[in-house]
C-alpha cells in the first residue's frame, strides 16, 4: 500500500511516462532501424554513369519451347541484354530516360528480404531521370492490379522502408493472373492508370505471369518487367551451354543466413545440454537450396537434400530384378523407409561415441523427391483440381473432415473397380493411402495454393520422417545395436567407487572391452536388465539367485539411449528478416536495372544481375528473356507453360563439397562437433559471408 489514491497513482505514472529516457527506450524506431534506413547500398559501375543503354549478349543461347513460341509471339525472340553505362548516348536514349512515366510495381508470392529495395532502386532511378514520373504500388499482390487498388509511392514512403525486410510497404498476395478475364482486368487497370510499365517482383510463377502480361499488353505499349524474388533460391538461370546468367533470386541469402544463425544457436544448446536431437525443417517449397546453404553455413550433424534422395538407385534391387529377367522400377529414388534408415544410422553412430544429441536439417520440400509420395501428390492434385473445376464448392469446403475426404476417395476407388476407364485412384492407391498416419493423410489432402501447388509448408514433413525414425530406433534398441557408448574412464570410476574390479566385469558386459577404444559398447545381446543378468550368470560372474551389482546396473542403464526430440520450423522468420548486405545491394541494383530496361523500351525481360557469385566489382546488370525460360509442367492436373525452376544440382561443386564433408560434420567420432558459427546477419562491411557459400563454391568450378 502506498497510501495514494488511484488518481494520484495514475498522475504519477503519467508524469513518469513523460520522461525523455522512457520515450527513448520504448520508441518504435530502434537504433538498429535508424541505422538500416540510413544505409546506402553501393551501385554497380553502370549506374554511376548518367545514362544506360542495352547491349545484346549473343553469347547466351536459349532453347525456345515451341509452345512458348506459339503463346508468346511478340516477346519470344527477346535476347539477353546487358545494361551499359553511358556518358552521352545521344538523343533517343536521353529522351528515353527523361520521359515522364507512370510505372506500376507489385509484389507477388511469399515475402523475401530485399523487396523494399527493389522499389527504392526503381523509385530513385526513375525520379532522378524525370522528377515528375510516378510510381504506383499495387496493394496485396496481383489482386491490387485486378482491383485497381494501389498507393502512389512517394519519397517519404520509400525512405521509411529502405533496407528493411518484409513486403510491408505494399503487402503481397498469391493470386495468379491466369485467365482471359483476369488478363482483361489487369489490362484495364494499366490503361486506366496510364501505365508505361509494370514491374512484377515474384518467383517462377509470377515471372511466368509477367511474360504473359508482357504479351497481352504488347500492343498497348505497356512494358512488363519481372524481378527474380524467392527465398527458395530456385530462380537460377543458365543458358543452354551452362553459362550462369542469374546465380540466385533475391532473398535467398538472407533467409539462409537467418536460418543458419538460429540453427547454429541450437547446435550450441544441443552440445551443451547433450540430451536433445533438434529436428529443423527448413523452408523451400520444392528445391533444397536453402537446406544445402544452411549445411554449408553451420555444418549440422545431418542434412537431407531432396534432390539427392530422388537420384538414389538401389543397386541390390536392380541386381535381383536383373537376375530374374525383370526391371524393378521401385529401385529408383529413395523410399521414406530408406530415408529413415539413413537418419537412424547417423543417430546410432553418434550414440556409440556418447553423443546422444545433435541437429538434423530436413528440407520442407523433401517429400516431393520421394517417389511413393510424389505419386500420391500428383494423383490428389488432379483429383482436387477436377473436383474444383466441376463443382460449385471447392474440395476442402465440401469435404471438411478427413473422414469425408477419405470416403470420397473410397468412392473413386470403387468407381475404378467398376469402370476400368476410370483409373486415377484405384483400390491399391486407396489401400496404400489408408496405411499412412492420419496427420500425413490430412497433409496430403490440404488445400493447394492458387497456383495449384502442393503446400509443403503446411505439411509436417519432419514429423513424417521422424515418426519412422523413432519406430526404427526402437527396433534397433531391441536388437541391441542402438546403445550409448560409455567412456572407459567413466566405467572404471563407477566400478571402482562401487568397490568392483572393472576388468573382471568388462569383457562380459562390453563387445569392445580392451580394444583400446575411447567408448565401450554394451554387447548387442544385452537389451534389458533380464538379459544383463542372464549374461552375468552365463559368464559365471554371479549366481542364478544373485543380484546384479549396483555399479553394473548403473552402467547398463547409462547405455540405454533416450531419444528425445525438439522440432523447429525455419521459414517465415527468415522470410521476414531484414536483408543482408548481399540482398540490400542486389535488390537496390535490381530496381535500378528494371528502370534501365524500361527506359530502353524492353518488355518481357527479367531484371537480373550477372556475376552475383563473384566480387561486387564484377556485378553486371542484365535483362533476361523470360519467354526463353519457359517449359511445360504439370499444374492443377494439366500441362502449363511456366518458367523452369532450378533444383539442387547434385553434380555441382557446392553439393559435392557438402557430400565430401558430411561424414566429418556428423562427428560420429570421439571429440568435439564441427559446428560452424555463421554469426548474425550484417548489412554492411565485408565478410566471408558477403554472398551465399553455395555461389562461392559453384563459382570455383572443378570436375571430380
Ligand atoms: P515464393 O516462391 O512465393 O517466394 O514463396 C516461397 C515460400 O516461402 C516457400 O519456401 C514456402 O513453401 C511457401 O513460400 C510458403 O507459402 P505460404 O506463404 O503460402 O505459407
Amino acid at each position: 500500500m502506498t497510501g495514494k489514491t488511484d488518481f494520484q497513482q495514475t498522475k504519477a505514472l503519467d508524469e513518469f511516462l513523460k520522461k525523455e529516457e522512457i520515450e527513448r527506450a520504448t520508441a518504435d524506431a530502434s537504433w538498429a532501424l535508424k541505422e538500416r534506413l540510413a544505409f546506402t547500398p553501393p551501385l554497380c559501375e553502370v549506374f554511376k554513369k548518367p545514362y544506360r543503354t542495352l547491349e545484346n549478349v549473343d553469347a547466351y543461347e536459349f532453347h525456345r519451347h515451341p509452345e512458348a513460341k506459339k503463346q508468346l509471339p511478340d516477346i519470344i525472340d527477346n535476347v539477353a541484354q546487358r545494361v551499359v553505362g553511358e556518358d552521352d548516348p545521344g538523343g533517343a536514349v536521353i529522351e528515353g530516360h527523361r520521359k515522364q512515366r507512370n510505372i506500376g510495381i507489385v509484389f507477388s508470392g511469399g515475402p523475401a528480404p530485399g523487396g523494399h529495395n527493389v522499389i527504392a532502386g526503381l523509385f530513385d532511378a526513375l525520379t532522378k531521370a524525370s522528377e515528375n514520373s510516378r510510381v504506383f504500388g499495387f496493394l496485396m499482390g496481383p489482386d491490387g492490379i485486378l482491383e485497381n487498388n494501389y498507393i502512389e509511392i512517394t519519397a517519404d514512403i520509400v525512405n521509411a522502408y529502405r533496407n528493411l525486410g518484409g513486403f510491408g510497404m505494399i503487402k503481397t498476395g498469391r493470386t495468379k493472373i491466369d485467365s482471359g478475364e483476369k488478363m482483361q482486368k489487369a489490362r484495364k487497370t494499366c490503361l486506366e492508370l496510364n501505365l508505361d510499365a509494370l514491374v512484377i517482383v515474384g518467383g517462377d510463377d509470377s515471372n511466368t505471369n509477367a511474360a504473359f502480361l508482357a504479351q497481352e499488353l504488347y500492343k498497348d505499349g505497356v512494358q512488363v518487367i519481372g524481378v527474380p524474388k524467392t527465398i527458395d533460391g530456385d530462380i537460377q538461370v543458365k543458358d543452354v551451354n551452362g553459362h550462369s546468367i542469374c546465380a540466385v533470386s533475391f532473398g535467398f541469402h538472407t533467409a539462409a543466413r537467418a536460418f543458419a544463425h538460429n540453427i547454429n544457436n541450437l547446435c550450441s544448446d544441443s552440445s551443451s545440454d547433450v540430451k536433445y536431437w533438434h529436428i529443423c525443417k527448413v523452408m523451400g517449397r520444392v528445391a533444397s537450396h536453402l537446406a544445402l546453404e544452411v549445411a554449408l553455413q553451420v555444418h549440422p550433424n545431418m542434412t537431407l537434400i531432396g534432390e539427392e534422395l530422388a537420384d538414389f538407385v538401389d543397386e541390390e534391387r536392380i541386381e535381383n530384378a536383373r537376375a530374374e529377367g525383370t526391371i524393378d522400377y521401385t529401385a529408383y529414388g529413395m523410399t521414406l523407409r530408406q530415408v529413415s534408415r539413413l537418419i537412424c544410422d547417423g543417430i546410432v553412430r553418434r550414440a556409440a561415441v556418447g553423443k546422444n544429441y545433435g541437429v538434423i536439417v530436413i528440407p520442407e520440400g523433401l517429400l516431393e523427391f520421394i517417389n511413393e509420395i510424389q505419386v500420391f501428390i500428383i494423383k490428389l492434385n488432379t483429383i482436387i483440381a477436377d473436383y474444383n473445376a466441376t463443382h460449385d464448392t471447392d474440395f476442402n469446403s465440401h469435404f471438411p473432415t478427413l473422414k469425408d475426404k477419405l470416403e470420397y476417395l473410397r468412392q473413386l476407388a470403387r468407381m475404378s473397380r467398376e469402370n476400368q476407364s476410370f483409373s486415377i485412384w484405384n483400390t491399391r492407391d486407396d489401400d496404400l493411402f489408408n496405411v499412412l498416419p492420419p496427420f500425413f493423410q490430412e497433409g496430403l489432402l490440404t488445400e493447394r495454393d492458387s497456383h495449384g501447388n502442393f503446400q509443403f509448408s503446411q505439411m509436417e514433413t519432419d514429423r513424417v520422417v521422424m515418426g519412422l525414425v523413432e519406430d526404427y530406433l526402437k527396433r534397433l534398441a531391441d536388437r541391441g545395436t542402438y546403445k550409448n557408448g560409455i567412456k572407459v574412464n567413466s566405467y572404471r570410476r563407477t566400478m571402482a567407487e562401487g568397490g568392483l574390479d572393472p576388468d573382471f566385469y568388462g569383457p562380459a558386459i562390453f563387445r569392445n572391452y580392451g580394444a583400446g577404444d575411447d567408448f565401450l559398447l554394451v554387447k548387442e545381446s544385452i537389451v534389458s536388465i533380464k538379459t544383463l543378468k542372464q549374461t552375468l550368470v552365463k559368464e559365471g560372474l554371479i549366481s542364478k539367485s544373485g543380484e546384479i551389482p549396483t555399479p553394473v546396473e548403473t552402467i547398463y542403464k547409462q547405455s540405454v539411449p533416450k531419444f528425445k526430440t525438439q522440432y523447429h520450423f525455419y521459414g517465415y522468420d527468415g522470410r521476414g528478416n531484414d536483408p543482408t548486405w548481399f540482398d540490400c545491394t542486389y535488390t537496390y541494383n535490381l530496381g535500378m536495372t528494371a528502370f534501365s530496361l524500361i527506359a530502353n523500351g524492353a518488355t518481357g525481360q527479367m531484371a537480373a544481375i550477372n556475376n552475383l557469385q563473384k566480387d561486387f566489382r564484377d556485378w553486371a546488370p542484365i535483362g533476361i528473356p523470360i519467354g526463353a525460360l519457359m517449359h511445360l509442367e504439370e499444374r492443377t492436373g494439366k500441362l502449363a507453360l511456366v518458367m523452369e525452376r532450378a533444383l539442387v544440382d547434385i553434380h555441382s561443386p557446392a553439393f559435392r563439397v557438402f557430400a565430401a564433408k558430411r561424414d566429418k560434420w556428423l562427428a560420429a567420432t570421439p571429440g568435439e562437433d564441427c559446428y560452424r558459427r555463421p554469426g548474425p546477419i550484417r548489412y554492411s562491411g565485408e565478410s566471408e559471408d558477403a554472398r551465399p557459400i553455395t555461389l562461392i563454391l559453384n563459382d570455383l568450378g572443378g570436375s571430380f
